[in-house]
């Protein structure tokens, strides 16, 4: 049977009874690969899917193949108007398969189906965004230079550019990337994590049924290491997106230095503070709080991992995030009940659960959770507060990546931006208040790319995303990202007789 038509046969309740084949997806159609790798459900323990290992040869290709489509034109010689046009009709054909990949994300990750189905919701976003800016882009002019000459600057695509993503929103993360990518006429490849590659995968079959002309959208997958690696010292690779680790990222920024000085996005980790003020909406908060620490098991680049509270309702607004955590519901992520599935990986599991046991060594108190919860099959963590957390504990100063909340207490305002800012991370920071001066003093002094007032993880693809400090370069997302993903080119025109140098 066909790649293609295994698609449409895909059940999307339970589990599946073999685990679904993919190809890699390169030049508009469905690749063969000699090796796969097979993914088990981090939920249920039993295999889903089915993902080539991808060679270096194999990128090569991809890369050449996105040059081609590149240099001749098929796409970034279209209007706005027409690439806006096959942005839309991803964005329908992702409302017909919504609930199609909501299902592969949740095998693959263990997130909860409800969960995943609202992402893809904002996926579908992103694509009417991203259409809507591929018509908006434009340059500037400058009528200033004098009546000889006339300067444009003109926004020109940056060529091919390599995407490398993480496990956590493996579809998410993609389409606040790729709408935009395409609205600015590049050409692309994708290295998406080597355990949640499927709706990647699955998106080359959209984006090609709407219309994208072949070569634009491949994906080839494989492990970081060797795939990942190889894409960023690739010279024929324009601009490379990295999302994930620190570590990682750094990386990165060699590989490109030491070959062609491609341009770099960096979307990298985050220890991001979420300050509480006594004359917040307490309740509000508290409920902000334990979201905003559990929502995806804490596998969130901006999930909020620093509470900071004002002292004097410090011990009542502990108990209040301790009774909201205590009432999130753990469990099996096809249970439209769940609020929190499993972790995605054995590794992610035993880095979270070793950062509890440092904690709890190096002194801090555990008010709520601190355990791995037992449903039978696959790594489930609680959600965890530790209070007493003093700034040197690595609990303070990592990004733990799980459901672990480390709160610290401050006196005076002041003492509270710089509580905020003490991380080298700055991708987000929330701040609750009802005091209009205290929440747009602590918004404007604390560094982050992204700052929620009275609200956490609010927000569409129109608003920009990224990082200050080492949470990366760059931004993704709404016009911004469009331009991140462009060069700008000025042009000066002289009007009328030169004024000779040789007389
Ligand atoms: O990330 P990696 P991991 C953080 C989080 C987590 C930690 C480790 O703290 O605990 O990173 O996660 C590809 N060259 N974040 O190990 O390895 C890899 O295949 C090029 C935060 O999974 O950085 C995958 O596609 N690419 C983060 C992607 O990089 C390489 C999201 C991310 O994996 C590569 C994820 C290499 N040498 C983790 N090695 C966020 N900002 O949201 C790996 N990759």
């Amino acid at each position: 049977m066909r790649k293609q038509d295994m698609d449409k046969r895909v059940t999307i309740s339970g589990l599946p009874e073999t685990p679904r084949e993919f190809g890699f997806w390169m030049d508009g159609g469905w690749q063969g690969a000699r090796t796969l790798y097979e993914r088990i459900s981090p939920a249920h323990g039993v295999p889903v899917t089915r993902i080539p290992v991808c060679t270096v040869d194999d990128l090569n290709a991809a890369v050449a193949a996105a040059r081609r489509a590149f240099e001749d034109r098929s796409w970034a010689g279209l209007s706005g108007a027409d690439r806006a046009g096959v942005l839309l009709r991803a964005a329908d054909i992702l409302r017909q398969r919504r609930d199609e990949i909501a299902y592969w994300e949740v095998l693959e990750n263990g997130k909860p189906i409800a969960q995943a189905r609202g992402e893809i919701d904002h996926c579908i976003a992103c694509f009417e965004v991203g259409a809507g800016a591929a018509r908006m882009l434009h340059g500037d002019s400058f009528n200033s230079l004098g009546d000889g000459l006339f300067g444009m600057v003109l926004r020109e695509p940056v060529g091919v550019v390599g995407l490398i993503t993480p496990w956590n929103f493996p579809f998410l993360i993609l389409c606040e990337r790729v709408p935009f990518i395409l609205a600015s006429g590049c050409t692309m490849v994708v290295k998406p994590s080597e355990v949640t590659s499927a709706t990647t995968l699955i998106l080359g079959e959209i984006l090609a049924e709407a219309g994208l002309p072949k070569g634009v959208y491949n994906v080839v997958t494989g492990s970081g290491r060797t795939i990942g690696q190889a894409m960023a010292e690739h010279p024929d690779v324009d601009m490379l997106s990295f999302t994930g680790s620190t570590g990682v990222g750094r990386s990165v920024v060699h590989a490109a230095a030491d070959s062609n000085f491609k341009k770099l996005g960096l979307e990298l980790g985050g220890k991001n503070p979420i300050v509480v003020f006594a004359d917040a909406d307490l309740e509000d908060a508290a409920d902000g709080a334990a979201f905003g620490i559990s929502f995806n098991t804490g596998q969130c680049c901006v999930s909020s991992s620093r509470l900071i509270v004002d002292r004097r309702v410090a011990d009542e607004f502990e108990a209040l995030v301790v009774a909201k955590m205590q009432k999130i519901v753990v469990g099996d992520p096809l249970d439209e009940a769940t609020q929190i599935g499993a972790i995605t990986t054995d590794a992610q599991n035993a880095t979270i659960l070793s950062y509890i046991e440092k904690g709890k060594a190096e002194g801090a108190k555990i008010l709520t959770g601190g355990a791995a919860a037992d449903l039978g099959r696959g790594s489930y963590i609680t959600p965890t507060l530790f209070t007493g957390v003093t700034r040197d504990m690595s609990i303070a100063r990592d990004e733990i990546f799980g459901p672990v909340l480390s709160s610290f207490r401050f006196d005076t305002t002041d003492e509270a931006i710089a509580l905020a800012n003490d991380t080298v991370y700055g991708l987000a920071a929330s701040v609750w208040s009802k005091n209009i001066d205290t929440a747009l003093t602590v918004s404007r002094r604390v560094r982050a790319g992204r700052f929620w007032v009275n609200c956490i993880m609010a927000g569409g693809p129109e608003m920009p995303l990224g990082g200050f400090k080492q949470s990366g370069w760059g931004r993704e997302a709404g016009t911004y990202g469009v331009e991140e993903y462009t060069q700008v080119k000025s042009v000066h025109v002289e009007i009328g007789k030169r004024n000779h140098w040789i007389k």
